[in-house]
């Protein structure tokens, strides 16, 4: 047995486990061999005996070292298989980006991060979900005022609404705000809601972005150099600013800004320069600040709410806002962000 059982371990192919069980298993040769042990003299049966351990244990090693002879040859098999090979083409794996409206945002912060503003937290101070009394109230529209058309609202109880703008920030900012420490200057970006039809250039939801500067001697001028440079900053230096008088109950005088959509140069004549409208702004108006326990005898402030969705449209060519919100990857992938 012990012959037969060294040459075939030798040549097993590979299942050494099915020859230790025919070998050495309860049914197996040796197991077979041994059961005749009853018939050996008494005297015979030690070395008989000791003969069937030698054998045992001369398989039991041999099998060992042929298994792991097997899986040391299968494991350089696998390692030659798996080998890299280092002159194939690679793929590219696919990697994400901020969204193209995030960019947007995010160029403004870092603008206004510059010129000194600080940015609100739009988790704590900046509300989706607010108050009648903060969107409307507080920004002198009382509950009958005719302005309130212009923002048509979703109301979730007669008080309670998805915001419509981002102006509301604006009263919770100077609620915090310690005018010992200086002027506010701050910028709030966040989503708003409309009950707009969706449209080319309209979105029931869309983003803005709030400004606010109040302190001593705040004037027209500062909102005016103030939006000049975020305009040119987002779309170049030879772009041009244009405030036309408009209305919001929150300022006066109220402006609305164009952004010249061609590039401005001094042998150009007004006629040929393409007005676009990007966002409104103002002085604050009193009642607002008296409203928020500002003395507007000492202080003054101008605000404006600016619409990155229109920006990013402006600034890639978009023709249609519904694009940034269908999540469409073809689309955003263009978007790639620079620097
Ligand atoms: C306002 O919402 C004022 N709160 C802005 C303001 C702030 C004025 C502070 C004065 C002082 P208006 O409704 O015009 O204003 O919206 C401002 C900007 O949001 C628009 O210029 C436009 O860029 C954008 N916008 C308005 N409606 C939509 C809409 N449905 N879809 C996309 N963008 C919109």
């Amino acid at each position: 047995l012990k012959t037969s059982a060294v040459a075939r371990i030798n040549s097993a192919a590979d299942d050494v486990e099915a020859l230790r069980v025919k070998l050495l298993g309860k049914k197996g040769e040796l197991t077979a061999l041994l059961k005749g042990m009853k018939d050996v003299a008494p005297e015979e049966r030690k070395a008989v005996g000791a003969i069937g351990n030698d054998v045992r244990q001369t398989i039991t090693s041999l099998l060992a070292a042929k298994k792991a002879a097997q899986d040391a040859e299968k494991l350089n098999e696998q390692l030659a298989a798996e080998t890299i090979d280092v002159t194939l083409p690679g793929s590219t794996p696919t990697i994400g980006q901020p969204h193209v409206l995030q960019q947007i945002i995010d160029e403004i912060e870092q603008h206004f991060l510059g010129l000194g503003f600080k940015i609100i937290d739009d988790t704590v101070d900046s509300p989706e979900v607010e108050t009648d009394e903060y969107n409307f109230e507080r920004e002198n529209l009382p509950k009958d005022h005719p302005a309130r058309d212009m923002q048509d609202t979703f109301y979730i109880t007669p008080e309670i609404l998805l915001r419509t703008q981002t102006s509301p920030v604006q009263s919770r900012a100077l609620e915090k705000h310690d005018f010992s420490k200086g002027p506010l200057k701050m910028i709030a970006p966040g989503k708003v809601y409309r009950r707009d039809t969706d449209d080319a250039t309209h979105s029931h939801q869309f983003h803005q972005v709030e400004g606010m500067v109040v302190g001593e001697n705040i004037t027209m001028a500062d909102l005016k150099g103030t939006l000049l440079s975020i305009m040119q900053e987002l779309f170049g230096e030879k772009h041009q600013i244009r405030m036309r008088p408009s209305y919001f109950p929150f300022t006066e005088p109220s402006v609305e800004v164009d952004v010249s959509w061609n590039e401005v140069t001094p042998d150009m004549s007004p006629e040929d320069i393409e007005w676009i409208e990007v966002l409104g702004a103002g002085m604050t108006h009193p009642n607002v600040l008296r409203m928020d326990g500002i003395d507007p005898d000492k202080y003054s402030a101008f605000a404006f709410g600016l619409g990155p969705d229109r920006f990013a449209m402006l600034k890639y060519g978009v023709d249609d806002i519904r694009q940034f919100y269908l999540n469409d990857v073809r689309f955003l992938s263009q978007f790639e962000r620079k620097g």
